[in-house]
């Protein structure tokens, strides 16, 4: 499969047959034309407000239209990765992005929890080939949440989409490279 893709010549950049020594790609977060699922969950719902926002001004501001973006909210963690399945076999969208925030108590369920989103989302994403980015806050107190959530350590909900969109991109590289 990688010989199929363009060598790039590592001095300059360019694409370069006659000097072939690897191949190299990557995605820019470009979201024109792609449609996003974002599933979100309502548990400790002032947090992952935040994340939702964030994630939407990420999907207009690289050229996701409005309209291609749905916003699904679930419960809590433990009920994201059954309705990104559901996303992911709709055929509709390029990216599905699941945000939410998980708080550790004085109890194993956290553990749980997390564990198993995680686990779910990441085994949803191989299974359908389309990129689930991961915005799920795993914190040890909602001052950690807060600071995540558009707070000192930035928005990982909006981050979340720029890795979302990035990983998009490349797959549709990848099919262009496998179709040349
Ligand atoms: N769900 C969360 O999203 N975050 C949490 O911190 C959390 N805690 O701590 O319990 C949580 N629990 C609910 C869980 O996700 C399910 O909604 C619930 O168990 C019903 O299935």
């Amino acid at each position: 499969m990688a010989r199929d893709l363009p060598v790039i010549d590592s001095d300059t950049g360019t694409p370069d047959d006659q000097n072939p020594r690897m191949a190299e790609l990557s995605g820019t977060p470009d979201g024109h034309g792609r449609r996003v699922g974002i599933v979100v969950s309502r548990f400790n719902e002032s947090i992952t407000r935040k994340l939702v926002d964030g994630a939407i001004d990420a999907c207009t501001r690289h050229g996701v239209a409005f309209g291609d973006v749905d916003v699904i909210w679930v419960p809590g963690a433990w009920e994201l990765t059954i309705a990104a399945r559901r996303l992911l076999g709709a055929d509709r969208y390029d990216v599905v992005v699941a945000l939410g925030a998980v708080i550790r108590g004085d109890t194993p369920h956290f553990d749980y929890v997390a564990g198993e989103a995680a686990r779910g989302l990441a085994q949803a994403a191989v299974e359908y080939e389309i990129p689930v980015a991961f915005g799920v806050l795993t914190c040890d107190t909602m001052e950690q949440a807060e600071e995540r959530a558009g707070g000192s350590h930035g928005n990982k909900g909006w981050d979340a989409v720029l890795a979302g969109l990035e990983m998009a991109d490349l797959f549709a590289r990848l099919d262009a490279a496998d179709e040349a």
